[in-house]
C-alpha cells in the first residue's frame, strides 16, 4: 500500500548558479509531486551543522557547509504516493557520475558536495526536516484538480 508522505527539497547553491531551478522544480512538477511549500532560506552554520551532523567527522564537512551558504537554498515540501523514495529515484545517486541516465543529479551534474539536490530520505528525516526548515503557517494544504489521478485510486 503505498502512503502519502511529504518530504523537504532543498536545490542547493550550484542550482540556484546555474540557473537551474525552473529546471528542477519542472521534474518534480511533471512527476506528479504537489509543492506544499516553497521559499528561499540562507542556511547557517547552525542548521548545517544538525542537518549534516551524520558527515561531521568528514574531511570534507567545513567545505560542504561553507558551499551550502554560498547562496539562499531553494527550500520545499513535496507531497505524493511514497514521495520520500518517489524524491529519492528522481534526483539520482548522491555522486552524479554515479546516478542513473534520466535522474537529476545524472542528467545536470557532474560532482560533490555540488549534486544540486538535498532530499529527505526516511519518514524521520522528512518529519524533522519540516520542521528544521519550516513553520506550520508555511505549509499549505490545497486541492487540485489532478490530485484525482496523483493520489489514491489514480482514476
Ligand atoms: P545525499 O545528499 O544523497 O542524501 P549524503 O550522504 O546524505 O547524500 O550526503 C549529503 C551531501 O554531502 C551530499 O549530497 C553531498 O553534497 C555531500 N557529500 C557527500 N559525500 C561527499 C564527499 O565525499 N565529498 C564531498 N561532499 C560530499
Ligand atoms: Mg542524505
Amino acid at each position: 500500500m503505498a502512503d502519502i508522505q511529504r518530504t523537504v527539497v532543498l536545490i542547493k547553491p550550484d542550482g540556484i548558479q546555474r540557473d537551474l531551478l525552473g529546471e528542477i522544480v519542472g521534474r518534480f512538477e511533471r512527476k506528479g509531486l504537489k509543492i506544499v511549500a516553497m521559499k528561499f532560506i540562507h542556511l547557517t552554520d547552525d542548521m548545517l551543522e544538525e542537518h549534516y551532523a551524520h558527515h561531521a567527522s568528514k574531511p570534507f564537512f567545513a567545505g560542504l557547509k561553507k558551499f551550502m551558504m554560498q547562496t539562499p537554498v531553494c527550500a520545499m515540501v513535496l507531497e505524493g504516493l511514497d514521495a520520500i523514495e518517489s524524491v529519492r529515484k528522481v534526483v539520482g545517486a548522491t555522486n552524479p557520475r554515479a546516478a542513473d541516465a534520466g535522474t537529476i543529479r545524472a542528467d545536470l551534474a557532474m560532482n560533490v558536495p555540488s549534486n544540486l539536490i538535498h532530499a529527505s530520505d526516511s519518514p524521520d528525516a522528512s518529519a524533522s526536516e519540516v520542521k528544521r526548515f519550516f513553520k506550520d503557517d508555511e505549509l499549505f494544504r490545497y486541492e487540485k484538480i489532478t490530485d484525482r489521478y496523483q493520489f489514491g485510486e489514480g482514476i
